[in-house]
């Protein structure tokens, strides 16, 4: 088995007995939500894995032990201590040296997870193309990592704080297979659709394994991203999104803030200008991500 991480009790049993295994990141419990809620939500999406037939890995790296699958007091110190670190891909190595602990991003989780032998990866929001690009430069690593790492991802699109359309362009650019799952159009993370037409569509998780079985097949380095659209009863209001990432965008100018700082900011942000209901439609985008997740892993098993 890998030298490089340690696995939890959970996965290391669902490994013997053939469960499939679900990944999960880390760095939306830690930097992506306010506590206490956060801690409650690390618990609810493991309990959403189970109970589809699959086990929950979540991944972060503490005490610089790269670590796939959590122990419960572990999840309570992803949720609770407050200077961990937000690692990408290109952290771990530091982290690992300096027995530090972070939380891991897609890039990171996504890396972490395909070398543990894990095919199949839930999380809330990808990272991409920041607006404003053209200046800051600011382009999400979960995107060089997707191009690199062959597992399956599922998320609600890319965080609409993003220039959607960039970030599509990019994907194609880096060979990233993108389906929309019972969708035509690319999801708006907080919003069912982002306007943003896609030309695959698949509608269950049978479907999403033969894909994968494909890219097997193939050979193929690069992942396969599942945009699953948050339930249209679950979205954000639009207008009130709209008028909120406005105001939040504003606000990131003002204080200057940029480079790592910026997605929690925004998230953060968001939150507070829709009165809290961002946050509900983003645990709404999650809980629906993590469970298709668990889904396909069961297909993609048998
Ligand atoms: N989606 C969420 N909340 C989050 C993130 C995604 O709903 O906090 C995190 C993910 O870990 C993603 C990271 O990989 O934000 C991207 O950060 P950056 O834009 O700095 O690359
Ligand atoms: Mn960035």
């Amino acid at each position: 088995m890998d030298q490089a991480i340690e696995y939890g009790e959970e996965v290391l049993a669902a490994r013997r007995a053939g469960v499939p295994i679900v990944a999960l990141e880390s760095t939306i419990i830690s930097h992506g939500l306010p506590r206490p809620r956060n801690a409650e939500v690390a618990r609810e999406l493991e309990a959403i894995v189970r109970a589809e037939g699959a086990c929950p890995a979540t991944i972060a790296v503490l005490d610089g032990v790269a670590r796939v699958g959590l122990g419960a007091a572990e999840l309570e110190r992803v949720a609770n201590e407050s200077d961990l670190h937000k690692l990408g891909r290109r952290e771990l190595p530091l982290a690992m040296a300096a027995k530090a602990s972070g939380a891991t991003t897609v890039s990171a989780t996504a890396t972490l997870a395909q070398r543990a032998g894990i095919a199949v990866f839930s999380t809330g929001g990808l990272g991409g193309v920041h607006r404003g690009y053209v200046e800051s430069f600011d382009e999400s690593a979960d995107l060089l990592a997707l191009a690199e790492t062959p597992i399956t991802v599922v998320a609600a699109g890319v965080k609409s704080i993003l220039d959607v359309p960039a970030t599509l362009e990019r994907l194609e650019t880096l060979c990233v297979t993108v389906v929309g799952y019972a969708t035509t159009t690319f999801p708006g993370f907080y919003l069912n659709s982002s306007g943003s037409p896609l030309s695959w569509s698949l509608d269950s998780p049978e479907a999403v394994a033969a894909v994968m079985a494909a890219r097997e097949a193939l050979g193929l380095h690069s992942a396969l991203l599942v945009a699953n659209p948050v339930p249209l009863a679950e979205q954000l209001d639009p207008s009130l999104h709209d008028e909120a990432l406005a105001e939040a965008l504003e606000g990131a100018q003002r204080d200057g803030v940029r480079g790592q700082q910026i997605t929690p900011y925004l998230l953060a942000r968001l939150v507070e200008a829709t009165g809290g209901a961002a946050l509900e439609a983003n645990l709404a985008a999650v809980r629906n991500n993590v469970r298709l997740g668990a889904r396909i892993a069961v297909a993609a098993a048998r």
